[in-house]
């Protein structure tokens, strides 16, 4: 039929178009959106919860969530990739970026490492130098909403150029460290850096 050949046509062109932004071994998930996690979601109350910036810093702070409203906003659009393959386009974010609660919390000379850690037990490690220069947010807003519980609401850490298991959900705390200290996938084998177009599934990858 002619209805469905020129939607496929359609469909084609665009994923043409878009085959410049899939990283080796990813596919185009489309609008959905898949959710995973390893632990029970957790319902939070949105103004009860907070983040802290602590470890290898100058002052270690905390804000809440009506402080963290107050600071300087800033959003992400652009693409997640997720380590089981799936990456999906042109996610909208808002939240705060890393930089303006590093910037407070003022990391230490021997700060090279982070890890975030969720209410949950959950966490990951990633490079200071990958959370700086305008590249992470905390986040409490996805396309155009609240961030569902599923999705790591109320606040979630966002890392969008790492693989997504870095993007921790329910996320309270960012420490920061001298050494590189593994998370909850990295002990089970996932790569401590995660750069999808380095293709940094596992330990071992280059
Ligand atoms: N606390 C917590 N954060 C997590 C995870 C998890 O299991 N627990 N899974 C990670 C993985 S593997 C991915 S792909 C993304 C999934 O986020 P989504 O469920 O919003 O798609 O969250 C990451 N953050
Ligand atoms: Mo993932």
């Amino acid at each position: 039929m002619p209805v469905t050949r020129g939607f496929t046509g359609k469909r084609r062109a665009e994923q043409a178009g878009r085959a410049d932004r899939l990283p080796p071994g990813q596919y185009d998930v489309g609008r959905e959106w898949p959710t995973l996690t390893a632990e029970a979601t957790p319902h939070l109350v949105p103004e009860q919860c907070s983040i802290t910036v602590d470890g290898l810093v100058e002052t270690p702070t905390t804000w809440s969530w009506q402080q963290l409203h107050e600071l300087p906003g800033s959003a992400y659009e652009g693409d997640i990739h997720c380590v089981t393959t799936w990456s999906r386009f042109d996610t909208s974010f808002r939240g705060v970026s890393l930089d303006v609660l590093l910037e407070a919390a003022g990391p230490g000379p021997e700060a090279a490492y982070v890890v975030a850690h969720s209410t949950t037990g959950y966490a990951t490690n990633l490079p200071l130098a990958d959370v700086t220069d305008g590249r992470a947010w905390v986040v409490w807003e996805a396309d155009g909403k609240p961030l569902s519980d599923e999705h790591g609401g109320p606040l979630r850490l966002l890392v969008p150029h790492l693989y997504f298991w870095k993007s921790a959900k329910w996320v309270e705390r960012i420490e920061l460290t001298d050494v590189d200290r593994p998370g909850f996938w990295e002990t089970h084998g996932y790569h401590d850096r995660g750069d999808p177009w380095l293709e940094q599934r596992y330990q071992g990858d280059p």
